[in-house]
């Protein structure tokens, strides 16, 4: 029985990917590649739509690359490849790009809050036409699931109505994919803002845990993690929003539901929800540093693994724009 396909995606963006990233996205992707034929691909032509150090961006593709493998993505079972590597991906946005009305792209929200912060003239037609590259990104490998965060819901709903376009101006071509949105329970906060949601972009590091950070910078991090003043360890997102990621933090590593972790710490301080709660992160995500400095170690294996993956992506792709520069009418050569 073949598998349906499934792909998902995340951008070089950082020298390590965050708790966040890992509890919401990565932990979930490790899952299903068992029961899907997957495709993860690392978006470095996403990254440059804002400006990057070369050096940087290739040492942050690598990075992103050696995490994604040491927690636990199987390059035997799912393809694990850069962007760039797949030529399609361009080609197809290009495509896409013509079927996309002007204001149908400016309606995206992402680039509206992105070019915001920028300002208009620092903001690059690359960044508009973001979710034009996203669409051909999941098009390209037929998949029926696309597994992402809530922020990810309207441009997979691009995705669909140029998909659905596509199909019905020059008959049927792309699969229409579902947007498979992550548990919202795995939404993990700052330590510091814990009303604000874990990210790279976060204005004060201490409020981030990164996958690559050393055990003491963990332990430190969650010990001046911000929580209030009246003492009971309890879920109330609303009123105790520190307390409560700490929580959901905990239940999420462990898979201890938050009411079983309740009464096991009831009537302690946070004292002692800090250190418990250090140890079981620092327990899941050690290894996962450890084995990925070694992976970076040997970069030939490494970027060998990459090409493995980009070559399984290139027959998929290369077979989806095929049919679908027939079906524009391009004279193939
Ligand atoms: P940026 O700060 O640049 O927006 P980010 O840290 O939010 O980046 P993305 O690269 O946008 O991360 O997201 C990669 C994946 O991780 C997405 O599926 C996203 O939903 C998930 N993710 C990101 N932050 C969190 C979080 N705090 N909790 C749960 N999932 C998250
Ligand atoms: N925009 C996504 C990254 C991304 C992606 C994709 C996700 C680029 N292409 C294709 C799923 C499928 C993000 O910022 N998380």
């Amino acid at each position: 029985m073949t598998k349906p396909n499934l792909l998902s995606g995340m951008q070089p963006s950082a020298s390590s990917l965050h708790l966040g990233n890992y509890l919401g996205a990565l932990t979930q992707w490790v899952a299903m590649q068992k029961d899907y034929n997957a495709y993860y691909v690392i978006v470095d032509l996403h990254a440059i739509t804002v400006p990057q150090d070369p050096k940087e961006l290739r040492e942050n593709t690598r990075r992103t690359a050696a995490q994604y493998l040491a927690a636990g993505l199987d390059p035997e079972q799912s393809a694990l490849f850069v962007q760039s590597h797949v030529p399609a991906h361009a080609q197809l946005a290009w495509v896409l790009n013509c079927i996309t009305g002007f204001g149908e792209a400016s309606r995206m929200t992402q680039f509206k809050d992105k070019s915001q912060k920028g300002g208009a003239d620092n903001s690059s037609v690359g960044l508009f036409t973001y979710p034009i590259l996203q669409a051909a990104d999941i098009l390209l490998y037929q998949p029926k699931s696309v597994p992402v965060g809530e922020d990810q819901r309207q441009h997979l709903e691009l995705t669909r109505d140029l998909a659905m376009r596509f199909n019905s101006r020059f008959g049927d071509t792309f699969t229409i994919p579902q947007a498979q949105i992550l548990k919202e329970t795995a939404k993990i906060y700052d330590l510091q803002v814990p009303t604000a949601k874990m990210s790279k972009s976060a204005a004060d590091p201490k409020g981030l845990i990164n996958l690559m950070d050393e055990p003491a910078v963990i332990t430190k991090k969650i010990k001046s993690a911000v929580t209030d003043t009246d003492g009971e360890i309890r879920f109330d997102q609303a009123n105790k929003p520190g307390v409560s990621n700490l929580l959901g933090i905990y239940s999420a590593i462990t898979g201890k539901s938050v009411a079983e972790i309740e009464a096991s710490l009831s009537g302690q301080g946070y004292g002692s929800l800090k250190s418990e709660v250090a140890e079981a992160v620092i327990a899941t995500l050690d290894p996962i540093r450890v084995r990925a400095l070694e992976l970076l170690e040997d970069k030939g294996e490494l970027d060998s693994l990459l090409a493995k993956g980009a070559k399984k992506a290139n027959e998929q792709a290369e077979a989806t724009l095929a049919l679908v520069y027939d079906r524009l009418g391009f004279v193939r050569p």
